[in-house]
């Protein structure tokens, strides 16, 4: 007989964890807006949502009808949200000041691997909490504050299912939706294995990386006949958010590292709207992430939308990547 594996409701896990007050608002708010989305994402064409939105962002990169649409409902459910005091949006040029009052900051990648949306592969919404650092009003250093700073992070991943994995620094737990809207608990405690066989980087772009991530990769391809002594498998979905789920679920490591095509940016990903948040899931999860030199979360950012070399997953494999880098 099919039984629910944990039926523990969102809500009851929050007070069960004592996550309560303007943080538990400020985490339903964006919960709610991603429920909202996954049911535009789950009926694709139905409801009109696929292809180019003909527009750009600032990131020079051309917007999906549903990077759009996905923006804006974010946007305008923190907008009315009182404990949210500002947003900052990779679709968005400039962030957004919304309740002077609030205590909260949320950045967020509002779609994440976008390229998916067309072909039915998944996508998600990466969300991350900063607390604001005053009263007054927001100025953009107000955000630019290091990974470590977080109070919440996580995302929802319109896949097969609908997942929301999130950690307040409590460690990290997966909730999944069910037919009437709500997250139902179903995985208590991800934990991530120190070694793994399977390995996650865009190889076409091999010939622009530096040689030390060219020999790493080299090693794990040269499987049991190299210096690592077993095989490696491969996978690369295009979307970070899958990728992050599928190491938290069964391990692995996962890169999107700097190269060489251009070299005003130090990576692909986005420090505050991806790497953050992930890095943060990562860790609290007992995995390890960093630029190759660097953890993550002890990046002082620059920029809203600064770029960064991202290597995430179990231990030994970003250890290993540190090492050749050092
Ligand atoms: P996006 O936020 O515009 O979707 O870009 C980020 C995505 C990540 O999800 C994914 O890891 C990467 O870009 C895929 O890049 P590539 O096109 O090189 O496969
Ligand atoms: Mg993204």
């Amino acid at each position: 007989m099919f039984q629910t594996p944990i039926s523990t409701f969102l809500n009851q896990h929050f007070d069960q964890h004592n996550l309560s007050g303007s943080l538990k608002e400020t985490l339903f708010a964006v919960i709610n807006a991603c429920v909202a989305i996954s049911s535009k994402v789950r009926l694709g064409a139905l409801s009109g949502v696929l292809g180019e939105a003909g527009s750009g962002n600032i990131q020079g990169e051309a917007q999906k009808k549903l990077d759009v649409i996905a923006n804006d409902i974010l946007i305008n459910a923190l907008r009315q949200t009182p404990t949210v005091a500002g947003i900052a949006s990779e679709e968005e040029d400039n962030f957004v000041e919304t309740c002077e009052q609030g205590e909260y900051l949320v950045l967020f990648d509002p779609l994440d691997g976008s390229s998916n949306i067309d072909v039915n592969i998944s996508v998600g919404t990466i969300f991350s909490i900063l607390k604001k650092p005053h009263s007054g009003s927001l100025k953009v250093d107000d955000f630019l504050q290091n990974g470590r700073n977080q109070v919440a992070a996580g995302y929802v991943l319109y896949g097969v299912q609908t997942q929301l994995v999130f950690t307040a620094k409590h460690g990290v737990f997966g909730f999944t939706l069910n037919n009437h809207g709500e997250f139902i608990l179903t995985k208590d405690m991800f934990r991530l294995p120190e070694t793994t066989a399977e390995f996650a980087i865009n190889m076409s772009n091999q010939r622009h990386w530096e040689t030390p991530m060219q020999t790493y990769i080299a090693e794990l391809l040269a499987g049991i006949d190299g210096v690592r002594g077993k095989n490696y498998n491969m996978r690369w979905v295009a979307s970070m958010v899958a990728e992050v789920h599928r190491i938290l679920t069964r391990g692995g490591v996962f890169m999107y590292p700097f190269d060489k095509r251009d070299l005003t940016k130090p990576g692909k990903l986005r420090l505050m709207y991806e790497a953050n948040p992930m890095s943060l899931l990562i860790e609290e999860a007992g995995g390890l992430s960093s630029n190759a030199k660097q953890n993550i979360l002890d990046i002082q950012p620059t920029g809203l939308h600064q770029r960064v070399a991202v290597i995430l997953g179990a231990k030994e494999e970003v250890e290993r990547v540190n090492l050749m880098h050092a």
